[in-house]
């Protein structure tokens, strides 16, 4: 058991006492390390955030594919960077039963090159393009750097990875900013700030010519990478020798872009919107949308009528779409269940009492601010359609201004130092472009660089810390 840990003061604590707490996510108990268990009540939440996902991918278009989890060690190393990026990372299956294999498989850790295989033996032509397949699926990484659950671990089970192939460079270009304008609206339905980074050259996704990426800042002002969206170039079609007709009615390789997400959205959600009392869900993907609770006083005919009415009111907004749970338990006092259903981020609740019974009039807490409101019968789910919109909306401004006090531009080495003290959220500074440069400052501040301003913005007149002409902004961070 975790003891209660506060998330304004203790977030690292905080995050494995409301996995627990809110039974979202079993993690450290299972006996390989980096694998947790998706609870029922987590897995709700997984469901319809996958559900979200699904929708912004087929409405652009994207067909949902599956492919086999494992790969042969020679399909994995076609693409000399990809398998230099990822080989510390692979998990490898060398035995049937007692019979060693003749080609070890590995787990996919990302499955570029199983899916570009196939789309070789499917796509000859242009005329097929653009391409656009999407999987979700469980990926495989043998992290080294120390595992956290839903955050860094070895078998991440919620990798939502999008490949896609076009005839031109600049079709996959377009198709970069396709996917960034898509997880945009995937974060922004989320409440998820983010700020976008072209990653430097040193930190792009193995076998890619770029990496954008997605970050978002937690509670404890590190940084985590959210979303990464890659521009292949012809780097995996070359050594799989994929070649289709193209327009001018040459053969040669086509261009490829592959971005990705994972359980690490659920962490965000989790993180960026909870608070001391535990989760604070944004009502579209909560599991329970409205929680009734019951509150007799007196005798036994009051009793039965609090709880008559608590299910008539149920009814009622469950007829309206919501998802609604009567807690009758009659072990527990209102207060205790009041703990239990913000722990589990409950969005709204509505106390019926005998008060209320007689004059109809029903008192509605809200989860984020936990405002009270007194509603009539007649309006009811008027005012709660407007009370859970208006927390979706509080949820994600809340967020945004939180993240936006947490990006700071700084133009001198001092400003730099200051804000290397506590190193909270993500500190811009104008860059040479040098690699070198950029790993100084790394160094001196003892943070990692994220990359610069997407879309880039002009650092014109600006400096860089060793005096040379500017050429963009970088940022850095302390990162997850
Ligand atoms: N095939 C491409 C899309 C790919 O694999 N890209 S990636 O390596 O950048 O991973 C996609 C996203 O998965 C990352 O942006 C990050 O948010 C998430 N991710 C990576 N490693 C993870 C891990 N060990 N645990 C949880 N999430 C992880």
């Amino acid at each position: 058991m975790i003891s209660r840990s506060r998330w304004s003061s203790d977030f690292s604590r905080w995050f494995d006492w409301v996995l627990e707490e809110a039974e979202i996510y079993d993690y450290g108990r299972y006996p390989v390390k980096g694998m947790g268990v998706w609870m029922p009540y987590g897995f709700q939440i997984r469901r319809r955030v996958i559900e979200i996902l699904r929708e912004l991918h087929d409405r652009r278009g994207h067909e949902e594919v599956l492919f086999p989890i494992l790969i042969p060690e020679s399909m994995l190393k076609r693409e000399s960077e990809h398998i230099k990026g990822f080989e510390d990372e692979v998990f490898w299956v060398t035995h049937g039963g007692l019979e060693p294999l003749d080609v070890k498989l590995a787990l996919r850790p990302t499955s570029e090159t199983n899916i570009t295989y196939y789309e070789s033996l499917w796509i000859k032509s242009y005329k097929q393009l653009p391409k656009k397949y999407y999987q979700i699926v469980s990926v495989f990484r043998y992290e080294t750097k120390a595992t956290r659950p839903l955050v860094r671990v070895r078998e991440i089970t919620t990798f939502k990875e999008a490949h896609t192939v076009h005839s031109s460079y600049e079709d996959a270009e377009r198709q970069v900013l396709e996917a960034i304008e898509m997880y945009k609206e995937f974060f922004d339905s989320l409440g998820i700030p983010y700020i976008i980074s072209r990653r430097p050259e040193w930190d792009k996704f193995a076998g890619a010519l770029y990496t954008i990426a997605f970050d978002t800042v937690m509670p404890d002002g590190k940084v985590m990478q959210i979303g990464t969206a890659h521009h292949l170039g012809q780097n995996f079609t070359r050594v799989f020798d994929f070649r289709i007709h193209m327009p001018d009615g040459t053969m040669d390789f086509p261009w490829q872009t592959s971005y990705g997400v994972s359980d690490r959205v659920i962490a965000s959600v989790i993180s960026i919107h909870g608070d001391d009392r535990g989760l604070v869900l944004p009502y579209h993907i909560a599991p329970i949308q409205i929680v009734i609770i019951p509150i007799p006083a007196g005798g036994e005919e009051e009793r039965r009528s609090v709880q008559e009415e608590s299910r008539r009111v149920a009814a009622r907004l469950e007829r309206a779409g919501y998802r609604v749970k009567v807690d009758d338990r009659e072990e527990l006092r209102p207060g205790a269940k009041y703990y239990y259903w913000e722990a589990r981020g409950v969005p709204l609740r509505i106390d019926i009492g005998p008060e209320e019974v007689s004059s109809r009039t029903y008192t509605l807490v809200r989860r984020d601010t936990l405002e009270k409101y007194k509603v009539s019968e007649e309006s009811l789910e008027k005012e709660v359609s407007s009370i859970l919109r208006d927390l979706n909306s509080n949820l994600s401004s809340r967020a945004w201004a939180r993240l936006k006090s947490l990006v700071k531009r700084a133009r001198s080495e001092q400003e730099a130092e200051e804000w290397a003290v506590e190193k909270k959220g993500i500190l811009e500074l104008p860059w040479c472009g040098n690699e070198e440069c950029a790993r100084k400052t790394e160094e001196k501040l003892d943070a990692k660089a994220l990359g610069t301003v997407w879309p880039p913005e002009s650092a014109e007149g600006e400096s860089c810390l060793c005096g040379r002409r500017a050429v963009a902004w970088m940022r850095y961070a302390k990162t997850y």
